[in-house]
């Protein structure tokens, strides 16, 4: 049995315990009521969802079991999905265990080889990846032992073996794509001697160890946003219905290809050379003002600034700066970052509308991958996604393990709500 398996195994029965515990004595216990707005508002605020692999705090940013973000930034991706899975980092023999584990998995097969080859040329990177996870389903441990009559008690097993599975070769499919997609020479092998992440830059194709440390924190950064965001909640939501992690993660994966959740990294690179052909370099600060105003006001949205949850800087983005600021400064790509930052807010402010106008995490993020020759900003959201995997899958084996029931809640018409709120309210409201 893995170490990662192991480690679980010893924590789930008094968490079962607790969590049964807590339903049977305060089951009915009120914590959070939804307004008319939320429910029309994308369910914006309402407390109706256990994540425990994370937390958001609006003002601290990402909190993994515990530890803020910024205290975890020079750890390994292996021991951040160790320490979301079980909720503890690992000791050393347990983090060289799961490394091998995962290696263990890094071969993709040839078909998968073939179906990507043969997408068109104009397949978004995204397409590719999600397309690639969907068709390694045929290899599911759960379906398969689901169809044998597997335990509910023993969902979490087959649910972590499936992520291990698919967690390995995620370096290698992700940078599979980006050689496809983009005529970079044959995929390449990865290497026993390395890490998952440190795997991963080495199959893009670059060497440089510096490369290789902003993977290795890339892969942290981007790992989990505790349970609601889009990709992690449709995850959730698919896999609670027992699809496996393989349909769980391509659907959450379709929801991070968004522009308004993963993809927002690519449209904040585009965003910024834009930008700079405008302004052939790196603009002033009135100069950036202008063109701010400019897609606001043709109705756009700035990407990378905002959040649903956050009402501060983000600390990802934080990260990402003091990783630009001490290797290239000096970088013009990063330097168009830096003015935005100092301006952005501001405009957001004067125009009124963006409850938080601080950068999220993908504002700056495409300034550093630039800057490394990851030019193809189409690519960035499969960077995040490699990330993100990992936190989906954690989030699905501890639902697993909990013996969560499939997720359903009740939708209501116009009309329904019209007739609570005259309710409530004690007035006639006109039909719509
Ligand atoms: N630029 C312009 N308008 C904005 C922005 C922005 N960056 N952020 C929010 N708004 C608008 C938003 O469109 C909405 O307008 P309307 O009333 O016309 O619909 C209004 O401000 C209120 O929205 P909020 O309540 O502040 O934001 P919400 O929680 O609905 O959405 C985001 C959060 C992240 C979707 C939103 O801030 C956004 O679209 N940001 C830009 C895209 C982006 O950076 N996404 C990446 C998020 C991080 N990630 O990786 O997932
Ligand atoms: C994320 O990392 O998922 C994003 O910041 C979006 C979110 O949390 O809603």
């Amino acid at each position: 049995m893995s170490a990662i398996k192991q480690a679980l195994s010893r924590c789930i029965p008094s968490r079962r315990e607790e969590i049964a515990n807590l339903i049977k004595e305060y089951g009915d216990t009120v914590i959070s009521k939804v307004t008319v707005k939320q429910a029309f508002g994308g369910m914006r605020g309402v407390k109706g969802l256990v994540c425990d692999t994370s937390f958001v705090d609006p003002h601290k940013g990402l909190i993994i079991r515990g530890i803020p973000i910024a205290e975890l930034e020079d750890r390994s991706a292996e021991e951040i999905f160790f320490l979301l899975v079980v909720g503890e980092l690992p000791d050393e023999k347990e983090l060289a265990d799961l490394r091998g584990e995962l290696f263990s998995h890094s071969k993709v097969p040839a078909y998968v080889w073939k179906v990507l080859r043969d997408m068109p040329h104009t397949a978004h990177p995204m397409d590719m990846l999600v397309t690639a996870i969907a068709i390694l389903e045929d290899r599911s441990i759960f379906r398969r032992r689901y169809d044998e009559g597997m335990r509910k008690e023993d969902f979490w097993e087959a649910s972590l073996e499936d992520s291990l599975a698919l967690l390995g070769k995620l370096p290698a499919l992700a940078a599979g794509v980006y050689r496809i997609r983009y005529d970079k020479g044959d995929v390449i092998e990865p290497d026993p001697s390395l890490g998952w992440s440190e795997n991963f830059a080495h199959m893009l194709g670059n060497d440089d160890p510096v490369f290789a440390d902003l993977m290795r924190l890339y892969m942290v950064l981007h790992s989990d946003h505790e349970g609601g965001n889009v990709s992690a909640f449709t995850s959730h939501v698919v896999a609670s219905a027992l699809s496996d992690p393989y349909y769980a993660v391509s659907a959450g994966l379709s929801g991070l290809a968004g522009p308004l959740h993963g993809l927002a990294n690519q449209e904040c690179l585009k965003f910024v050379l834009e930008v700079m052909a405008r302004f052939e370099g790196p603009p002033t600060s009135e100069q950036m003002e202008e063109y701010t105003w400019e897609i606001l006001n043709s109705g756009r949205v700035v990407p990378g600034y905002g959040h649903a949850v956050l009402r501060a800087t983000d600390p990802r983005f934080t990260a990402f700066r003091g990783f630009a600021h001490e290797h290239f400064a000096d970088d013009p790509v990063f330097q168009t970052v830096e003015v935005g930052f100092q301006v952005i807010p501001k405009v957001l402010q004067e125009h009124g509308k963006a409850v938080s106008p601080w950068p999220n995490v993908d504002a700056g993020s495409g300034a550093l991958l630039y800057h490394y020759g990851i030019t193809e900003m189409r690519y960035y959201t499969v960077l995040f996604s490699v990330s993100r995997a990992m936190g989906i899958c954690a989030q699905l084996v501890t639902s697993r393990a909990m013996m969560e029931p499939i997720t359903r809640p009740k939708s209501m018409t116009t009309q329904h709500v019209l007739r609570e709120v005259e309710e409530a309210e004690g007035v006639l409201m006109a039909s719509v």
